[in-house]
């Protein structure tokens, strides 16, 4: 894996504090176009859950999409945040069509979540997302929130949400558990997107991005300690400072260095000296 194509430091830490990044690799020209082409002509896949059962036949729909997923800035960027050894769980088209669609905010899957980086859902925008097409939404920070799914579905618009609308080309990279919600499509276009699931088989032991030892950590702990997207109150902020530490050194490949508080449901110990250590603002 050449270096050049690893994430940064920013793009790491932009990824824990707000759950999500975006890119857009310079694919050749023609290629956006090409997928959506493909999957006008071919349409979707079916359902085969026992012969097909990661939705892996959405290549023969469309093959273009293998040079969009083999592309060394999605490499890269996949390998920086879930390390070399992957699995991936899911491919689906998510195609909305006119006057189509709704919206209510939730996470993908059970409410088993993970605060560590360990599954991603990567959306890809083959075409323009106008705001009229059915955008994607996100808020983001929320990955963090183990949410009851039925208490969610009733939030309507949120203060900090915002709308993936994209140019074409767009990778959203999102933390598994952020919550998100699909938009209606009151254009007179299909809305494309496609959307992987994929997710880590190793905990990491070594880096995997392009860290800067010298400047990676107080970087991080600056921007752990005064970014607040969600703006969760005092009483929840103090928690993401933590959780997204113990997600930094998680990556780093050294958990025990952020202390061992308990994360509810989880058994790990609590070393609060440690923890209210580090949540102090470094301002005082
Ligand atoms: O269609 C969308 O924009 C979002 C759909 C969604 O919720 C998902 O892919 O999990
Ligand atoms: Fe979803």
């Amino acid at each position: 894996m050449n270096p050049e194509h690893l994430l940064t430091d920013e793009q790491m830490i932009d990824f824990i504090i707000n759950g999500y990044i975006l890119i857009k690799p310079d694919f050749r020209e023609g290629l956006n176009e090409e997928v959506c082409r493909q999957f006008d002509a071919n349409g979707l896949p079916g359902v085969d859950f026992e012969n097909d059962p990661y939705f892996e036949k959405i290549f023969d729909k469309a093959p273009s999409l293998h040079e969009v997923f083999d592309h060394p800035l999605v490499e890269g960027a996949f390998t920086s945040l879930l390390g070399a050894k992957r699995q991936n769980f899911g491919w689906y088209c998510h195609a909305l069509g006119p006057n189509t669609g709704g919206a209510y905010w939730h996470q993908d899957d059970l409410n088993i979540r993970h605060h560590q980086v360990r599954r991603l859902t990567v959306m890809y925008y083959p075409q323009d997302v106008t705001p009229d097409m059915g955008p994607t939404y996100a808020i983001p920070g929320t990955h963090f929130f183990d949410t009851p799914s039925d208490q969610m579905g009733t939030i309507g618009n949120h203060r900090r949400q915002i709308a993936l609308t994209v140019p074409a080309g767009t990778l959203a990279i999102t933390h598994y558990d952020l919550w998100h919600s699909a938009s209606r499509n009151s254009s007179d276009k299909m809305r494309y997107m496609v959307k992987l699931y994929t997710y880590r088989l190793e905990e990491p032991s070594t880096l995997t991005w392009n860290h800067d030892a010298a400047t990676g950590d107080n970087l991080a702990r600056n921007r752990f300690t005064h970014e607040n997207p969600v703006l969760a109150p005092g009483s929840e902020e103090y928690k993401l400072r933590y959780l997204r530490w113990h997600a930094w050194q998680h990556l780093k490949g050294d958990s025990s260095e952020a202390g061992q508080v308990a994360v509810p449901g989880q058994s790990q110990t609590r070393d609060i000296a440690k923890i209210q250590g580090y949540i102090g603002d470094p301002r005082s």
